[in-house]
């Protein structure tokens, strides 16, 4: 048997990169699906001829996922690239937290890419400055100084890197960039309404000099009750109220309005961005009432 990636999957159909470097076409053994795993971009597979001459190979078995994420649908990611525009679209920050308790929460390593910063460099240096004093690494792309391989390969030296983020951002820009090929088509920002076209359809891994990147599509909403996170761990997005955490009074600290808690008083005293705190608070506490809901959960990330 032979081992590969699957780089690409439309309609049933999968894409498999060998190791030595060729794609060949596979179709997925009968028992895999009974099991109910549907195959994803970026699961490693074993692989056999199938003697059908349209789709020569069949994939006889998945191996075990070091992460997955639903959506966009990628398995086996090593760093996972948040990418936001500081605007055209605007940031919608509640996204990108969301977004990174979800990452935390599945293992995912993220770093943050703030884009279009030729637009307003002011804005750029606000949000890099937010997010770097949290705790997170942060980029920045412009036009004219793109995200680029250098700093791809500092991201992530070797493996799967996934861009996500919402429509319009620039992230089949920045793959483009990187392939130094304008194979993803890219998009106009719509002026009526202010937000990006959903461009990219699929996901799809190309190679790079150091691994594997794949653009996604963009997207607009996230439900962290609907992935089934639990009150608990939201603050493991928030690597500065974990810091702060650690000299609460008490060890079951919620940081809502607990005496001793450090997580309030680093908050009044400007050590933790309030925008960051509100938003936390109010995830958490959303959450927590809705706890008992947990069962009507459409399925776990
Ligand atoms: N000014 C400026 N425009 C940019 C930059 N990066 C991308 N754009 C423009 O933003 C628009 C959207 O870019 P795309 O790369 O298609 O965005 P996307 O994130 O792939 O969007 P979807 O595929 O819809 O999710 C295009 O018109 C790009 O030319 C940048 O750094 N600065
Ligand atoms: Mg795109
Ligand atoms: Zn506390």
């Amino acid at each position: 048997m032979i081992e590969g990636i699957i780089t690409k999957g439309v309609g049933g159909t999968y894409t498999v990169r060998r190791e030595a470097g060729d794609r060949i076409l596979c179709q997925i053994r009968g028992g895999i699906r009974k099991s109910g795993v549907v195959p994803a971009v970026g699961d490693k597979v074993k692989v056999s001829e199938s003697g059908d001459p349209d789709i020569p190979y069949v994939i006889d078995d998945i191996l075990p996922r070091k992460n997955f994420l639903i959506r966009p649908s990628v398995a086996n990611i090593d760093c996972l690239i948040l990418t936001f525009a500081v605007c055209d679209p605007q940031p919608d920050l509640t996204l990108t937290d969301k977004l990174l308790v979800i990452c935390a929460n599945l293992n995912i390593s993220t770093v943050l890419l703030f884009t279009k910063c030729d637009l307003d460099p002011e804005q750029a240096d606000t949000l890099s400055d937010i997010y770097t004093s949290a705790g997170f690494k942060v980029y920045r792309s412009s036009k004219g100084k793109l995200f680029s391989s250098r700093e791809l390969a500092e991201v992530a030296p070797s493996g799967i890197v996934a861009f996500a983020g919402p429509s319009g951002v620039g992230k089949s820009t920045v793959c483009n960039n990187i392939l130094e090929n304008d194979i993803m088509q890219t998009g106009d920002v719509s002026d009526r309404l202010k937000r990006g076209k959903h461009t990219t359809r699929h996901v799809e891994l190309f190679d790079t000099k150091t691994g594997f990147i794949t653009d996604t599509p963009g997207f607009t909403s996230l439900s962290l009750f609907d992935v089934g996170t639990d009150y608990k761990d939201v603050v493991k997005g928030y690597p500065e109220i974990m810091r702060s955490a650690g000299k609460c009074r008490f060890d079951d600290c919620r940081h809502l309005s607990e005496t001793g808690c450090a997580v309030l008083e680093d908050l009044e005293e400007g050590k933790i961005d309030r925008g960051r705190y509100l938003r936390y608070r109010e995830e958490y506490e959303y959450l927590y009432n809705n706890r008992n809901n947990y069962k009507r959960r459409i399925r776990p990330v």
